[in-house]
């Protein structure tokens, strides 16, 4: 039995298109085609996707339309919002779309209405960040709070930490807001470093509230508050939790009346859009988070109608499938000209790689097609001075995504020019290129048949011609939008988070379970012992290990025992 998409008969067509296609030059398809960026741009939802500078045709987008039809692409969407269980290894549905339902139009879950708990919690969550916002909800020692903590990792700290940061522009001035995710004690310490216990709120975040890090970082905040406040009592005023597992938030220690709840259809990366948005809605209140979600369910919903040549998601999400697995192309870099979105590369790095770092497809047959690209990247300007020369002159095909402000968040005579410039100036040069005739004409090589030192100099520049020349060709996606918004960043992670679901369906992978990273907490404990044991010898013959880990582990105990 084979039914990978590679083997079917679209999938052929596509690769000897690609053939066709791979020898061509982009600016030969601009220049035989002045209505190239009419034809290959898309305005929807407040943003403009230009696709026109990519390495393909109409007849590449009727094929790789032909793929999304082929894999049931709008069955699979349709299955996603109608609450199905999507995620068929752990046998439950991926439901972030009912979180910003604002439509409040029915969705089942085993045939139990979502829509009243989403909105339960939703005005829960308003009435608790109104009391800390207006400085109602007291301290222990009867001060209102100035700082929130988000104690989380993974998909309950990489979003919430990534929309706040975005937004800091809705922050009010009297709150601040810190993330601490790693178990390495220096951020925690850093942390407290900076805040008074008195007016300290810590979140506790976690699906499971079984994570070593985020428990170990809670239990130590927990203390470090007791210490400074020498009362547990001083716990419930200082400490919240979000969780699906209220029995385990009890037995830590915090009150469920101050737990915020949230379900097992709602996957770590995809869960900012529920209590785990908690740190956001207290920092940019509720109404922008509503914003936030007004931002995604619209383009939930044309993800959902519009056809497929003009949905934004998928036509990013196919041209991502064109790259990956018809030229090859390992990687792609998300190059954001708005410094708010410095963490947004952080973000989708989660998002795409545990979604689609995968070898079998939902039945569990091993894929023959590379699946997930790498994803990298960081704010334009400064990448420019950075790895940008990897993409104008190294010999990877390396996709971008241009993602445009307009305007910023604050008006410095000239700066917002410099970046748009630059950002255009950079997706034009990657495009072009300079090839030896044009590099020849710039650096004005003298003719030859002229005086001796008129010959050197030629023969020097000559020299330089094959460093000075840039292939271009190299494909991105620019994405503008005016300024951004809590609705603009709605739209933009819910536009790749779909996009993320095309690839996956195209690829019959299953994006939304994450057994890597369960791996990852499994096997998080069976060195502890070994590394715990006061003794060198002892633990560590219990558990034997391979000599690699023996002898770095007996290297990190001799320093750590003395
Ligand atoms: C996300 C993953 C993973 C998860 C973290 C934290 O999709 O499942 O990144 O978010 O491991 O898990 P908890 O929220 O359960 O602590």
């Amino acid at each position: 039995m084979n039914n990978l998409i590679s083997h079917t008969k679209i999938w052929n067509t596509l690769k000897t298109h690609q053939q066709s296609l791979a020898q061509i030059h982009m600016r030969d398809l601009f220049a035989s085609d002045s209505q190239r960026f009419e034809r290959f741009s898309v305005e929807a939802c407040d943003l403009l996707l230009d696709y026109s500078k990519n390495r393909l045709t109409t007849e590449t987008l009727t094929l790789l339309q032909q793929l999304a039809t082929t894999a049931k692409l709008q069955k699979w969407i349709a299955r996603m919002f109608q609450g199905e269980k999507v995620n068929n290894t752990e046998q439950r549905a991926a439901l972030h779309i009912a979180l910003r339902n604002r439509s409040n139009t029915s969705i089942l879950v085993d045939g139990k209405e979502v829509m009243p708990e989403v909105n339960m919690i939703l005005a829960k969550m308003r009435q608790f960040s109104e009391s800390v916002r207006s400085g109602e909800w007291r301290g222990y020692t009867g001060k209102p709070i100035k700082s929130i903590v988000n104690i989380g990792i993974g998909g309950s700290d990489l979003g919430p930490a990534m929309v706040t940061r975005a937004l800091k522009a809705y922050h009010p001035p009297h709150l601040r807001a810190y993330f601490v995710s790693n178990a390495d004690g220096t951020h925690l310490g850093e942390t407290l470093t900076e805040l008074d216990p008195e007016t300290t709120l810590f979140i506790v975040a976690s699906k499971t509230f079984t994570t070593q890090e985020t428990l170990l970082n809670a239990r130590s905040a927990r203390q470090w508050l007791i210490n400074k406040l020498g009362d547990e009592k001083a716990v419930a005023k200082h400490f919240v939790a979000v969780s699906t597992a209220k029995q385990k938030v009890t037995e830590f220690g915090i009150d469920p009346a101050n737990m915020f709840e949230f379900w097992d259809w709602v996957g770590g990366r995809y869960s900012l859009w529920s209590a785990i948005g908690l740190p956001i809605v207290v920092m940019i209140g509720m109404d922008n988070f509503e914003q936030l979600l007004s931002g995604a369910h619209q383009l939930d919903k044309h993800f959902e109608t519009a056809p497929f040549d003009k949905n934004l998601p998928v036509l990013m999400g196919l041209i991502s499938v064109w790259y990956s697995s018809f030229f090859n192309a390992t990687t792609e870099a998300i190059l954001p000209y708005d410094y708010t979105l410095e963490l947004f590369p952080a973000y989708l790095q989660q998002l795409v790689m545990e979604s689609l770092g995968k070898q079998v497809t939902r039945e569990g047959e091993n894929v023959d097609y590379p699946t997930c690209p790498i994803i990298w990247g960081a704010p334009g300007n400064n990448g420019q001075h950075a790895f940008y020369q990897l993409l104008h002159q190294g010999t990877l095909m390396i996709p971008t995504d241009f993602i445009i402000a307009i305007f910023s968040q604050h008006n410095f005579p000239g700066h917002q020019e410099a970046v748009l410039s630059n950002a255009l100036a950079q997706t034009y040069a990657l495009m072009m290129g300079r090839n030896p005739e044009e590099t020849q004409a710039l650096l004005k090589i003298p003719n030859p048949s002229l005086p001796q030192c008129e010959i050197e100099k030629s023969e020097k520049l000559t020299q330089q011609l094959p460093h000075r020349v840039f292939p271009g060709n190299q494909p991105s996606n620019t994405l503008i939008y005016k300024k951004l918004t809590p609705k603009i960043l709605g739209t933009l992670i819910a536009l790749y988070e779909h996009k993320v679901f095309v690839q996956s369906v195209c690829w019959g992978i299953n994006p939304f379970d994450q057994w890597g990273v369960e791996l990852g907490k499994q096997v998080a404990g069976t060195l502890l012992p070994t590394l715990c044991s006061e003794q060198e010898k002892d633990a560590h013959h219990t558990i034997k290990h391979d000599p690699s880990t023996e002898g770095l582990l007996n290297y990190i105990k001799a320093y750590r025992h003395g």
